[in-house]
């Protein structure tokens, strides 16, 4: 039980396929004590219910828009209230308009750029924000965010996408060299292709699958489990010596030139 008595803050859980859940069925398995946001009342009884399948008193389920200060106040207020500090958050949020996804970067406009920007990647930020204090009364903490490869290289159709998991990737790393001191991590885990609802609207998304599959060192996909193990290394006494990292769970995909 890597994280008996520890408490975590989870961001981005949309259905069973989300990666937000995979990492929350690794941490809840590891031990520990986890609060959900989900973002609008359409998929709020799908959230409680799966926070309620991990046993626990699965209570702690908040709505939240990222984008909206007084929400990221009150979970932050909320979840002070019932945990008395925080020793984990994790950060799986992504949105960007769907004509942004396909066709030219160049044509994305100034507000979907900025929207863009304002979810996957300055959240974060509110969101550490937020839980510094709280992570200082335990004397520390873990944050993992999900990124991927389009941050770092240009993928086809990622686009205005790539351009925020880029300023993301930053993120973690001037967040990780300021709460270093308050023994606060920072990391994030670049996932290949995993077929949750944010990649299943992408066209081409099964060729990306197969190219991968062909690619890869692992001549694999990874799944999502894979990812959640990952996490939960990151949050654990096992990664108390990784921050500012990005971790690639990608079956090596990164790593190849040609
Ligand atoms: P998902 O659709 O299950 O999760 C995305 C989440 O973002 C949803 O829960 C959605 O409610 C939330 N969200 C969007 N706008 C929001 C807002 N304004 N306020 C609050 N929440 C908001 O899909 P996923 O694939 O699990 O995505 C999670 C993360 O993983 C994203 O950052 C994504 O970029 C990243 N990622 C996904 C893949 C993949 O292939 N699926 C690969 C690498 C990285
Ligand atoms: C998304 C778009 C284009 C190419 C893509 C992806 N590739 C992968 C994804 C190659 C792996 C999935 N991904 C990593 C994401 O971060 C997806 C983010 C996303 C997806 C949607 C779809 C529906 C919508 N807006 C979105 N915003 C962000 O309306």
């Amino acid at each position: 039980m890597l994280l008996q008595g520890k408490t975590g803050l989870i961001f981005g859980v949309a259905n069973k396929r989300s990666i937000a859940w995979a990492i929350a069925q690794a941490l809840a398995g590891a031990g520990a004590r986890l609060a959900f946001t989900y973002q609008g009342e359409r998929i709020e009884s799908g959230v409680r219910e799966l926070a309620a399948s991990l046993g626990g008193d699965g209570s702690l389920v908040l709505p939240c828009d990222v984008t909206k200060d007084d929400d990221l106040d009150t979970v932050f207020g909320e979840v002070d209230r019932q945990f008395d500090g925080l020793d984990i958050l994790i950060h799986s949020v992504a949105f960007a308009a769907k004509e942004d996804l396909e066709g030219r970067f160049v044509e994305t406009g100034r507000s979907n750029f900025l929207l863009a920007m304002d979810i996957s990647a300055y959240s974060l930020t509110a969101m550490v924000r937020r839980a510094e204090p709280l992570m200082v009364k335990r004397r520390g903490g873990s944050v993992v965010t999900m990124t991927y490869l389009g941050g770092e290289r240009a993928v086809p159709n990622y686009n205005v996408m790539g351009v925020a998991k880029a300023a993301l990737d930053a993120s973690v790393r001037y967040l990780a060299a300021e709460l270093g001191t308050a023994n606060i991590r920072v990391n994030a885990i670049s996932a290949g292709p995993l077929r949750t609802l944010a990649a299943r609207a992408i066209s081409g998304f099964t060729v990306m699958e197969e190219h991968y599959e062909k690619r890869a060192p692992l001549r694999r996909n990874v799944d999502a489990s894979e990812v959640g193990q990952t996490a939960l290394f990151l949050c654990s006494p096992m990664a108390t010596g990784i921050t500012g990292e990005i971790v690639h769970v990608d079956a090596g995909y990164h790593a190849m030139g040609f």
